[in-house]
């Protein structure tokens, strides 16, 4: 197993219920490591380019809305698969689907305002990190 980074948001529903604390234990107690870390808002150009890949999507209005709705906490995570770990420790998108224990499933409010995002794989991984911080933010 490899040690990977992956880029995670603690989304505007989770940051405005002060959950912020609880969902980065479940990362370290999961065995991901939070390695850079800033509580930013987002404009509306920065939420569409983010989820550019949505952007046919019903649901992108919407989503972009959210996103921009409050401050989100963005934060790159580090650990053995941290991607699927991390995607693991998220559970399913729809919190109705998400397995007990996991952070969707404890604080998600719908399938929209689902209290966080993950990468998905190696190369959005990286893209995603690139987009939000410099390599000046990002020790070992
Ligand atoms: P994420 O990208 O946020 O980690 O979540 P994901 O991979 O599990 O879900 P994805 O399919 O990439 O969708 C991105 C985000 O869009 C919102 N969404 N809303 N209303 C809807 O049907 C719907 N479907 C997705 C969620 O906030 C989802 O996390
Ligand atoms: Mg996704």
């Amino acid at each position: 197993m490899a040690v990977e980074r992956t880029l995670s948001i603690i989304k505007p529903d989770a940051t405005r219920r002060n959950l912020t604390g609880k969902i980065n234990a479940r990362f370290e107690d999961g065995g991901l490591r939070i390695v850079a870390q800033k509580r930013i808002r987002l404009s509306r150009e920065q939420a569409e380019r983010f989820y550019a890949v949505h952007a046919e999507r019903a649901f992108f209005k919407d989503l972009v809305e959210f996103m921009i709705s409050g401050p989100v906490v963005v934060q790159v995570l580090e650990g053995e698969n941290a991607i699927a770990r991390n995607r693991e420790i998220m559970g399913a998108t729809n919190p109705a689907n998400a397995a007990a224990g996991t952070i969707r499933k404890d604080f998600a409010e719908s399938i929209e305002a689902n209290s966080v995002h993950g990468s998905d794989a190696p190369e959005t991984a990286a893209e995603e990190i690139r987009f939000f911080f410099s390599g000046l933010e990002l020790v070992g």
